[in-house]
């Protein structure tokens, strides 16, 4: 009898959770889904059945789940995943909160596996996600010394107060969820800003690629921006490598790679964007050039779907692949 529950079931990256279950086949005789008070008692179809959502509480979380996967926020994530991990779950959490404890495994199932110091499980950070995966094979073939991130974000990385920032400000809408419009304009702004100038989104992409990567010497930074698009995350990756290699020996390695499309024909206007990798499950990668300022650098463009394998897609392939090794 396997149990599963999912927290925060009415969000943007929860109702993409449900979806991933059954696209990724996972295996239960029971589903619990989650959210606050406010969705206690709504209906949410799953499989061709009715569930109702359940208000979360502490009492909920003591009962006996099997797995549970959260995304409902850092502040839910630090109060109920140590509830339901005492209670004896393996916790798969997609919030920020866990990720760069000591004793958290911060998991892209393609790159690492968990060694299980706790069972609370991170999920990374979406744009850190699409990163690492197009970064592996790099490292893997010629060692990465230093890469440089700008990134493109779209607004459903924000959840439901994203969306309507956008869809309500194209209406006149003042914003609730940003601080300033997100129609026609673009945002140097992702997550609270640090003492030190950078934004707690950049310091996330930084001190994860270092710990998915398993190298605290690679040199990381990066600017996060926000763009007035609802779905799909865009990085240009200024990447140093840790040896010469050529422009097609770099985009062969992404050949090479089960989980990355090349798109790369600029005579063509192949290159990839954000409606390309829509809900699809691979990283796309293309404008792979050299960058003739530094040695052994090349620039590479890197799209991904935010709520797939960013979030939702990462987050069941990670409870896949331990549900896989039980
Ligand atoms: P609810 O819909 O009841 O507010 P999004 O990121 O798309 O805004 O979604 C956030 C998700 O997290 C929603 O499912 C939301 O539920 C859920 N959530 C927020 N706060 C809590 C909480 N305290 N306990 C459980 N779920 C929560
Ligand atoms: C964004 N990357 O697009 C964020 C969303 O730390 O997981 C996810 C926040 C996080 O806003």
């Amino acid at each position: 009898m396997v149990s599963v529950a999912v927290v925060g079931a009415t969000g943007v990256v929860g109702s993409k959770l449900i979806e991933m279950l059954e696209r990724y086949e996972i295996k239960y005789d029971e589903l619990v889904l989650f959210a606050s008070k406010r969705s206690a008692g709504k209906e949410i179809e799953v499989g061709g059945e009715t569930y109702t959502i359940r208000e979360l509480t502490e009492e909920a979380a003591k009962e006996k789940y099997d797995y549970v996967v959260m995304s409902a926020g850092g502040s839910t994530s630090e109060k109920f995943a140590p509830l339901f991990e005492e209670s004896g779950a393996i916790v798969i959490d997609n919030s920020s909160f866990w990720r760069m404890k000591e004793d958290i495994d911060l998991i892209v199932p393609e790159i690492n596996k968990p060694k299980f110091k706790r069972n609370i499980i991170a999920n990374p950070n979406c744009s850190t996600i699409q990163s690492v995966v197009a970064l592996q094979p790099l490292q893997k073939k010629f060692g990465v010394e230093r890469v440089h991130y700008a990134t493109y974000q779209s607004v459903s990385g924000s959840g439901e107060g994203g969306i309507r920032d956008l869809e309500e400000g194209a209406k006149g809408a003042e914003p609730t969820t940003y601080p300033r419009p997100i129609h026609n304009n673009v945002l140097p702004h992702i997550d609270d800003f640090l003492d030190d100038g950078y934004t707690k989104e950049e310091k996330k992409m930084i001190d994860e690629t270092k710990k998915i990567l398993e190298d605290d010497s690679i040199e990381v930074t990066a600017t996060c921006v926000r763009v007035p698009i609802i779905s799909s995350h865009a990085v240009q990756m200024n990447v140093t490598l840790g040896r010469e290699a050529s422009v097609e020996e770099v985009k062969q390695s992404f050949e090479d790679h089960p989980h990355i499309v090349l798109m790369d024909n600029p005579s063509e206007n192949e290159y990839p964007t954000p409606l390309d990798a829509a809900d699809r499950p691979e990283i796309f990668v293309g404008r792979i050039r050299r960058d003739p300022t530094l040695p052994n650098t090349f620039h590479v463009w890197c799209v991904g779907d935010n709520l797939l394998k960013g979030a939702a897609q990462n987050t069941v392939q990670i409870l896949k692949s331990i549900m896989d090794d039980k």
